[in-house]
């Protein structure tokens, strides 16, 4: 097995005292930090995305998995500053919404789309749609990434893209929304430039906004 694909099983395995060991010596065999991202990292999390499609893996392995990969990307991520052929794959502002304290499902999304190589400018939860136009101005975002699970607080998503289109932002950022009430439908009702129904399907959507 080669160190790389060592490295994937480690991630898929959620082993992150192996993903940490492992990272170290490929970067003392002089791998380049940006080449494990695509070479390790990012496939390992696309079977784990597979597996969480395919019900072979549930939450709790998802979020094993992207601890896993933390541990190479916390690794990795100051030796990328300055790389130009590190650049990330875009820079998303994610959060849940005003009013709405549920975070599990919004961390499992930044952890996937970090290990899918975005940049994350996690707000956390209960965020007002101020906070988040802020922040794709401080971040010069190109994605922000909203979730909610309270029918009560998804109507603040609508808020949120109209504060981006009064701040003069719309057009510079996608905006991609998600969680359990969450539906294609609303998504497109409210503006929104798409929807992912988890984890997996918000990485492949990330990807296809930021190529767009
Ligand atoms: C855990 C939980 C809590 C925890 C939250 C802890 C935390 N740190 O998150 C606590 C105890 C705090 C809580 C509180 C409340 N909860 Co609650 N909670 C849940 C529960 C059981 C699980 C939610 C969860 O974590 N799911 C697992 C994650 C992984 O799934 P997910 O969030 O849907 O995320 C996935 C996808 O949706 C998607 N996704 C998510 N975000 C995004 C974003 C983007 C951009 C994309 C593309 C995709 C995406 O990807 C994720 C990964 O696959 C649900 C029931 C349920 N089964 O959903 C109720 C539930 C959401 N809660 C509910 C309620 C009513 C409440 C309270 C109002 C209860 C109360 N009376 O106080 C409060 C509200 C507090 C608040 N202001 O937010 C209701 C909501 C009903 C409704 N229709 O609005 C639910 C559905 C339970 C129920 N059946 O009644 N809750």
């Amino acid at each position: 097995m080669s160190l790389f694909e060592e490295m994937q099983q480690a991630i898929i395995d959620g082993k992150a005292p192996v993903v940490k060991e492992l990272t170290q010596k490929a970067l003392s065999e002089g791998i380049k930090p940006a080449d494990i991202f695509p070479k390790a990292i990012v496939p390992a999390m696309d079977e784990v995305g597979r597996r969480m499609r395919d019900c072979e893996f549930f939450i709790p392995e998802v979020l094993i998995a992207a601890r896993a990969a933390r541990a190479a990307t916390d690794i990795l991520r100051p030796l990328l500053v300055g790389d130009a052929a590190a650049r990330p794959a875009g820079t998303v502002v994610c959060c849940t919404v005003k009013g709405d304290l549920h975070d599990i499902g919004k961390n499992i999304v930044a952890m996937m789309l970090e290990s899918a190589g975005f940049r994350i400018i996690d707000l956390g939860a209960d965020v007002s749609a101020e906070k988040i136009v802020d922040a794709v101005r401080a971040h010069d975002a190109n994605l922000v990434a909203m979730s909610a699970l309270l029918t009560t607080t998804m109507v603040n998503m609508k808020s949120v893209i109209e504060a981006l289109a009064a701040a003069g932002l719309r057009e510079k950022v996608k905006v991609m929304v998600g969680g359990a009430p969450v539906t294609e439908s609303w998504a497109r009702s409210i503006g929104a430039d798409g929807y992912g129904k988890d984890a997996p399907a918000a990485v492949d959507l990330a990807r296809s906004l930021a190529a767009a």
